[in-house]
């Protein structure tokens, strides 16, 4: 076991948002996510769902130490008195039925709302109700997910192989993202429709996961937040103290934390309707 490190080191923000780290399969970034809550404290921590994939586990068990690792981080930040709640995800809907429960000092709710420093509503959910495939035909979802993981497992030795000639990394996933334009159109779909909903309950904005496309912008007034994920993207939305929010991307263990607006050519991925 390793020492706990001290916390001095650590950024401070107001809120954190982390979602869609599928821990039990072997594409989360276990370790780079550690590296992240290891740097960044806060007030509030919201893990927006599919945190463990429950799906995943199902078909064949995957599990490393420093999975263990994330989770015992966010028990021992709960500990220490960061507020930690828990949306369950559509991959980890095993923990639906707890919610409304607390455990270990989170909560784990169907949806949260989160009150920024300078006064904005925030609805906080996965995300998942908003997928026409996800509610209608979940078999096709399956399909997808598989398909998704294999697309990772060849992308993960096609860049052994040009580590070993000394290229660069390439995201064969991200490029095949640019190449479909459906999964386009679902991602722009699917934020107006996330928005209209926090518009429709009166929120000031909302705060979402499941397609893995981190994001910070406003639809007619209506901010949307997603914290993407923790398998290609490593992002994080975070709220600092004076209530500004941005996205955090975390693809360099250890580097200085530097917050951007916006991602590079990045663009969502291309199994997002299924994420
Ligand atoms: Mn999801």
């Amino acid at each position: 076991m390793q020492a706990e490190e001290p916390d001095n080191a650590a950024r401070r923000l107001r809120a954190i948002w982390i979602s869609d780290v599928h821990l039990g399969t072997s594409g989360c970034r276990a370790e780079h996510l550690l590296d992240f809550l290891r740097l960044h404290e806060s007030e509030y921590l919201y893990l927006v769902g599919d945190i463990v994939d429950g799906w995943q586990l199902k078909k064949s068990w995957y599990w490393k130490q420093s999975h263990n690792d994330v989770l015992q981080k966010v028990l021992r930040k709960a500990r220490k008195g960061t507020r930690v709640v828990y949306i369950p995800g559509n991959h980890d809907e095993a923990a639906r039925p707890y919610c409304g429960l607390d455990f270990g000092g989170i909560a784990i709710r169907l949806e949260a709302e989160h009150v920024t420093a300078d006064g904005k509503r925030l609805l906080v959910i996965h995300g998942d109700e908003f997928d026409g495939v996800i509610q209608y035909a979940k078999w096709l979802a399956y399909v997808g997910d598989t398909l998704y993981t294999f697309i990772l497992y060849l992308n993960r030795h096609f860049n052994w192989v040009r580590m070993k000639l000394g290229l660069p990394y390439w995201s064969l996933s991200q490029y095949l993202k640019h190449k479909v334009k459906n999964a386009v159109n679902f991602i722009s779909d699917f934020e107006r429709l996330v928005a209209g909903e926090a518009r429709r309950r009166n929120f000031d904005g909302v705060v979402c996961g499941h397609i893995h496309k981190a994001e910070v912008t406003q639809f007619d007034g209506v901010i949307y937040g997603n914290c993407g994920d923790w398998v290609e993207s490593l992002s994080a939305l975070v709220e600092d103290a004076e209530g500004r929010l941005s996205i955090i991307y975390w693809t360099q263990p250890g580097a200085v934390p530097v917050a951007r607006a916006e991602p590079e050519p990045a663009l969502s991925k291309e199994q997002a309707c299924v994420s």
